[in-house]
């Protein structure tokens, strides 16, 4: 069997959020050495350089919504760039950017499932939901609303990225880590029935149980595909993200979720997103994300085995 190629796109654009800065997340990642490490984990990596859009006008919200044509066009962009990596049989991470940009890379998973009649799974790994619309949102800022949109709740231009609304259902969704839901959100997600692991959960079960639980049924007919925002871990060890919240997971148990990803051997497509290094310290969130990554990609297997 040939070397599965794994295509890193760079997406600068801080366009869904609601702090300037995580356009500078590719490069970041990039200087932290993200390919180098996973070509030393013996992987083919090709870097493809950035997508391009237009720039952030830093508005206010319009209808409930901040920057939408923004959106749509860089959305549109990764949308294209992702489906053209899987229609080619690689592995495509998109390296963020804001969580906006998921409606695009999800979208085109989701697409790409049906041409190839795999199971979608979405492992969201998050402090937040992202199940915001415009009369739910506290901000308009649409990071807050990739989830929603990618289930049909949200703008037409959004939820009909890839042509046929919705790209996909709740059911494939299984969030990991959520401790900071808004208070119409959560009623979003209660009805929408979001497959939600939240640190209470964790705290009660452990990591080991909920990753045994949300990743239970995965099979060779599943396409995994992961949405891992920073702002998942906790901001102790990972401060340069636009909204920490505190109480996430610790390092250890960030590296067991990410290990028994990796066991599945299912992953498909990445995103990396809202690492902001305007609020970093000598780039250690973004070496501590290519750390976690590597672990995605089976870093510690060849020590247990
Ligand atoms: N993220 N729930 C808040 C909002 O403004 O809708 C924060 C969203 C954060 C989104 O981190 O990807
Ligand atoms: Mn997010
Ligand atoms: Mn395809
Ligand atoms: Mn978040």
């Amino acid at each position: 069997m040939s070397k599965q190629t794994i295509s890193l796109i760079g997406v600068p654009t801080d366009i869904g959020a609601g702090h300037r800065g995580a356009s500078m997340g590719p490069e970041a990642l990039r200087v932290a050495n993200l390919a180098l490490r996973l070509e030393r984990r013996g992987l083919q990596v090709v870097d493809r350089g950035n997508l391009h859009g237009p720039i952030n006008p830093w508005q206010p919200p319009t209808d409930g919504y901040r920057h939408l044509d923004e959106v749509v066009a860089w959305n549109m962009a990764v949308y294209t760039a992702f489906h053209q990596e899987l229609s080619a049989g690689h592995l495509p991470i998109m390296l963020g950017g804001d969580h906006c940009l998921a409606i695009g890379s999800i979208t085109a998973v989701a697409r790409h499932c049906r041409e190839t009649g795999k199971q979608l799974r979405v492992l969201w790994l998050d402090a937040h939901s992202d199940f915001n619309t415009a009369q739910a949102t506290p901000s308009g800022n649409i990071h807050g609303m990739p989830v929603a949109c990618l289930c049909g709740y949200g703008p037409q231009v959004l939820t009909e990225l890839g042509g046929s609304a919705p790209a996909t259902t709740p059911d494939v969704f299984r969030q990991i880590g959520i401790r900071s839901v808004d208070y119409g959100e959560k009623q979003l997600v209660r009805e929408a029935n979001v497959g939600i692991y939240d640190m209470r959960h964790i705290d009660e079960e452990g990591m080991k149980r909920v990753m045994e639980q949300a990743l239970a049924g995965i099979d060779e007919n599943t396409h995994l595909h992961v949405s891992f925002d920073v702002d998942f871990l906790d901001p102790s060890i990972a401060p340069g993200v636009g909204t920490t919240v505190r109480g996430g997971p610790t390092y250890r148990e960030a590296q067991l979720c990410m290990e028994m990803i990796a066991d599945t051997g299912h992953m498909a497509s990445l995103d990396i997103v809202e690492l902001n290094p305007a609020f970093d310290k000598r780039n250690q969130t973004a070496k501590l994300a290519v750390d976690l990554v590597e672990s995605l990609f089976g870093k510690s297997t060849l020590i247990r085995r």
